[in-house]
């Protein structure tokens, strides 16, 4: 029987919102205080919970992930060669552009589609400054191997940890391994202050220099020491993340009640299988990535995708087209098809499904009806 369309569009992720009365009530405060930025009460009380809830030794809030990851490598204080994946989102590229560093694409693996260890090892040059890998749809790196890499060859991994809030690899916060870790919240993430992201780092002088750069280098009224920039987080997103981190929890609950109804609704049906984690990571519940193999399936995930929205369900081609192929970067010599041959073929099968607490165990079972009928419709 043909499922029933949406009546209200079902999109890829909806924001946390905690209950307005209650941010109202803050937000009173906020008044009171006639205090809107610059390092102000819900900054440092925003930053001391995040650093708790992350493990974080050092943390800095900023206005965006994007330029947290840029005040990250710039203040390290980099030049020359960065290899990355192309499976990620194009903020990742373009902060290394926008820092004039030269990305260099190395392949994933195609088991956790983040950058593989030896994929950059064959990728080292003595140009190579850094490797910035992104634990992509909150599944984490191979920080081990990448550990071992770094120390050998004595290059610094920088991670995009946009997907990752919160994730534990055999029980260490992510935020933990590698020089630095971003983290973005962005109002399309689990976590969010509408638009926000930060940098954690154990290195205290790293913590230092970013601190600087967020805020014009200024070190006090008479010295500003460096050429920093305005990328701080103002009161009024530290105060609805305060508010936002209380909902977390539950709402990771809700989301793992809705990646269980996938994962039971797919294993029947050749072609189509979910992306899971390593059994020693802990999920950030950030994404629910679905794999359809056109081969076993029948029907191309462009094609799925397409069909989905007759029923209202707008799912997302997350991370389509690869960074390699976008004009600014696809004249890289690294972006040879040979080279990146993981990344593309998950490229072609990877879809975003609905992912969010307020959707009823009934509309993630209707989704699937939906999903299973395009795969299985003949016509
Ligand atoms: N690195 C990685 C690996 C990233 O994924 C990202 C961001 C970054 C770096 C950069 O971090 P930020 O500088 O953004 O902090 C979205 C987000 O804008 C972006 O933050 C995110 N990754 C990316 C994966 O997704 P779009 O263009 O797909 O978003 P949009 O506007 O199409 O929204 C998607 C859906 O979410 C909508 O169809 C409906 C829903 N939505 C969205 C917004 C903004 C809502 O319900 N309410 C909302 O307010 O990029």
């Amino acid at each position: 029987m043909r499922p029933q369309p949406f009546e209200q569009p079902v999109y890829v992720t909806r924001p946390l919102l905690p209950n307005l009365a209650s941010f109202a009530e803050t937000l009173e405060d906020v008044w009171s205080r006639q205090w809107l930025t610059n390092d102000g009460h819900y900054v440092r009380r925003f930053e001391a919970a995040l650093q708790a809830y992350l493990g974080a030794r050092h943390l800095s809030t900023i206005t965006n992930g994007t330029l947290a990851l840029m005040l990250g490598l710039r203040s390290m204080g980099l030049a020359g060669e960065v290899i990355t994946t192309p499976l990620t989102f194009p903020a990742t590229l373009h902060a290394l552009s926008w820092l004039g560093l030269e990305p260099v694409f190395a392949d994933i693996d195609p088991g956790t589609l983040t950058l593989d260890p030896a994929a950059v090892a064959s990728a080292l040059t003595p140009r190579t400054c850094a490797i910035v890998g992104v634990h992509c749809y909150g599944v984490p790196c191979d920080v081990v191997g990448f550990e071992r890499l770094s120390r050998l060859n004595g290059i610094p991994v920088v991670y995009d940890g946009a997907h990752a809030f919160g994730t534990c690899v055999n029980g260490r916060p992510i935020a933990s391994f590698g020089a630095a870790t971003m983290f973005s919240f962005h109002a399309t993430k689990l976590f969010h202050t509408a638009e926000g992201g930060a940098i954690a780092t154990d290195d205290q002088a790293l913590d230092r220099q970013i601190r600087l750069q967020r805020n014009f280098g200024i070190e006090d009224e008479a010295t500003v020491s460096t050429d920093g920039i305005n990328a701080k987080m103002s009161e009024l997103q530290a105060a609805l993340g305060l508010h936002v981190l209380d909902l977390v929890e539950s709402e990771k609950t809700k989301r793992g009640r809705i990646r269980q109804i996938y994962r039971d609704r797919f294993q029947a049906v050749p072609g189509l299988e979910l992306l899971e984690l390593p059994n020693n990571a802990t999920d950030s519940r950030q994404y629910c990535i679905a794999l359809i193999n056109e081969g076993q399936a029948g029907k191309n995930r462009d094609y799925v995708v397409e069909r989905l929205k007759d029923w209202n369900i707008f799912a997302r081609r997350y991370f389509h087209p690869l960074c390699s192929d976008m004009p600014h970067y696809r004249h890289l010599s690294s972006t040879a098809k040979d080279c990146l041959s993981n990344a593309r073929k998950a490229a072609n099968e990877v879809i975003s499904l609905p992912y969010y607490g307020r959707l009823e165990d009934e509309d993630v079972h209707r989704i699937c009806d939906v999903l299973i009928h395009i795969l299985e419709d003949a016509g």
